[in-house]
């Protein structure tokens, strides 16, 4: 048999070191998937949903830094890939989406099942190209593989069924040298690093503000900070990297953090922005005496948050490490002291939440989250929904240097954590994956909890069964609305567990959840835990407590005149302050 399109499509992902695709077949598929069977090299990962196989694509790709692929047939197939590759490449992973396409001769002819990904998928991506013939392969997957590898973020080779199948030209194989270009490092020009080093030191209480570039600066951002005697704050995506065995960690700002972080940040004399993009403007020091200076590797997100006095292209790592040799050590740790003593004050706050007392009705969910981190292992890998599980990852995960944890924390979309916990899994099948979804997350997409069982993936799901799209509930009371649309009825999800073949375990009693959760953890295989927990539950922001508290008396009003007093007494009831 000639080698076709197809063949040389598998050989050039094996190449570039693929290891899986996660997708759903379709006829405009066929081409490939042959392929692949007849090369065995390429694991095919059978989900149900093809935004499953972008969330997992994307969770492979932000743990391991490499390139991940997933695959969707003609129209609908690839369409529903869209909003999990938003999320991979607002997240900046390199992944390849293959876009399956209508026969090439129908193109353009109004066909059945006919889209156009070169137009539908150019928002969320770098690259997006249709190959319209075999003489423009490997060329065109090639540059996709480097515009996701070199770039970080999304590629989609869009390819018509028939055209996988034509003779492949005659190309000599790729080398994965040429394939897979590696990240520059990035250092500052010597006269910017002068100038940030005059800044630091001429001025008196310097903040650290940290994100994701810090990846790998862990030890030059603490080096940094104790010099300076400066509290660091993290952006969530810099929680993984910086917030373990850090004395100078005051937590996080914005509007899932808290006090600490908070005010560290907007009472300092330079906010020190390291590998950042923190989207809300809210929350940056305002006064006209504070000095902000921001190293990023990207110009372009140089200032667009926040007015800055000094902005420096380049690596944090590079860059740190060309400063700290510049930087005298400051005199005194007041302003260091002050912001860690109120991180202590906040954390312990924080964790009597988490405290079950016995006689407490519900649940709390933070009880559940805390035991969580308590137990899971030292390199677990955590995936968080959209909503309130989010807030309580930020707040009660551990991190270590070698635990992971992965939401969706650019793009926002529910339903990304079980989603992800199928990336993750499979590409790393011996290690502990934690997914903490909500219900609203679960159910979005749970079709695919099925897929844990049918792939052997001893993944372990907590549900945090609230009976609501609980975050919406709580903005939608705090800005003045009554709440609306955000109640579920739900079924015992530990039942449908086990109908599904997946071990199911229901907790409903604070007394539980130790034991409960340590069972679960130690179950050899995928489980469910179904967090039966309360539902009332105020994380309050730590900086528009006077709004919120506004919101709350224009919501209580709008209950008593509209006879939802009972809504009052419910609140009141769980006591939504403890
Ligand atoms: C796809 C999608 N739809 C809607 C939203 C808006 N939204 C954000 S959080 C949330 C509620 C999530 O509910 P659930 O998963 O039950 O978590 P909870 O907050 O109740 O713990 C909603 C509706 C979103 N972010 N993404
Ligand atoms: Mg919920």
């Amino acid at each position: 048999m000639a080698r076709s399109v197809a063949d040389q499509f598998v050989e050039t992902l094996a190449v570039a070191g693929v290891k899986r695709i996660y997708g759903i077949v379709g006829d405009s598929l066929n081409g490939l998937t042959d392929a692949l069977q007849r090369q065995g090299k390429i694991e095919w990962v059978h989900v149900r949903h093809e935004e499953v196989a972008a969330f997992a694509a994307g969770a492979e790709a932000h743990l391991t830094g490499e390139l991940a692929v997933c695959a969707g047939s003609c129209g609908p197939g690839n369409l529903h890939l869209i909003n999990g590759l938003f999320d991979c490449h607002r997240s900046r992973v390199p992944v390849l989406a293959i876009a399956a396409q209508v026969p090439s001769a129908e193109i353009g002819a109004g066909y059945f099942q006919e889209t156009h990904p070169e137009s539908l998928f150019k928002e969320c991506s770098h690259y997006c190209e249709l190959i319209s013939g075999a003489n423009q392969m490997p060329r065109t997957l090639e540059i996709a593989i480097r515009q996701a590898v070199g770039n970080r973020g999304v590629s989609v080779v869009v390819i018509p069924g028939d055209v996988a199948l034509q003779s492949a030209a005659d190309a000599p194989p790729p080398k994965a040298e040429g394939l897979l270009p590696r990240r520059a490092v990035v250092t500052p020009p010597r006269d910017d690093v002068d100038l940030l080093a005059a800044l630091l030191n001429g001025h008196g209480r310097v903040t650290m503000l940290c994100g994701s570039g810090c990846q790998g600066a862990h030890d030059q951002v603490l080096a940094l900070a104790d010099r300076l005697k400066a509290p660091i704050v993290h952006a969530f995506r810099g929680k993984e990297h910086i917030e373990w065995d850090n004395p100078f960690d005051v937590g996080m700002t914005g509007l899932i953090g808290f006090s600490s972080g908070y005010y560290a940040m907007l009472d300092c004399d330079v906010l020190l922005m390291l590998g950042t993009d923190f989207p809300y403007r809210q929350f940056y020091p305002r006064g006209p005496g504070v000095r902000i200076a921001q190293v990023d590797m990207r110009p372009e997100n140089i200032g667009r948050r926040a007015p800055v006095d000094l902005g420096v292209v380049g690596d944090v790592r590079a860059t740190l490490d060309a400063l700290l040799p510049l930087i005298e050590e400051k005199g005194s740790r007041s302003h260091l002291d002050q912001a860690t003593q109120h991180y202590r004050k906040a954390r312990k706050d924080l964790d009597a939440l988490a405290a079950g007392s016995t006689g407490q009705r519900l649940i709390h969910p933070q009880q559940i989250a805390k035991a969580i981190s308590d137990q899971a292992a030292a390199d677990a890998v955590f995936t968080c929904d959209v909503g309130l599980p989010t807030v309580w990852a930020a707040r009660y995960l551990t991190m270590n240097g070698k635990r992971r944890l992965i939401g969706s924390f650019w793009h926002g979309s529910m339903a990304n954590a079980m989603a992800q916990s199928i990336g993750a899994q499979a590409a790393f099948p011996g290690r502990q994956v934690i997914s903490l979804s909500g219900d609203g997350g679960f159910t979005m997409l749970m079709g695919d909890f099925l897929s844990l069982a049918q792939l052997g993936l001893p993944v372990k799901v907590v549900v945090f069964n609230n009976s609501a799209l609980g975050f919406i509930e709580i903005e939608q009371k705090s800005s003045g609305f009554l709440d609306f649309g955000t109640s579920f009825k739900n079924p015992n999800f530990a039942a449908v567990a086990e109908a599904s073949g997946v071990r199911g375990m229901r907790i409903e009693d604070p007394a539980e959840v130790d034991t409960g959760i340590a069972a679960a953890l130690a179950h050899d295989g995928p489980v469910l835990i179904d967090a039966v927990v309360s539902r009332m539950v105020l994380p309050i922001p730590p900086a528009i407590t006077v709004e919120m508290a506004k919101g709350f008396t224009l919501y209580m009003l709008k209950a008593v005149f509209s006879g939802r007093a009972n809504d009052l007494i419910d609140l009141a009831r769980s006591n939504p302050w403890d």
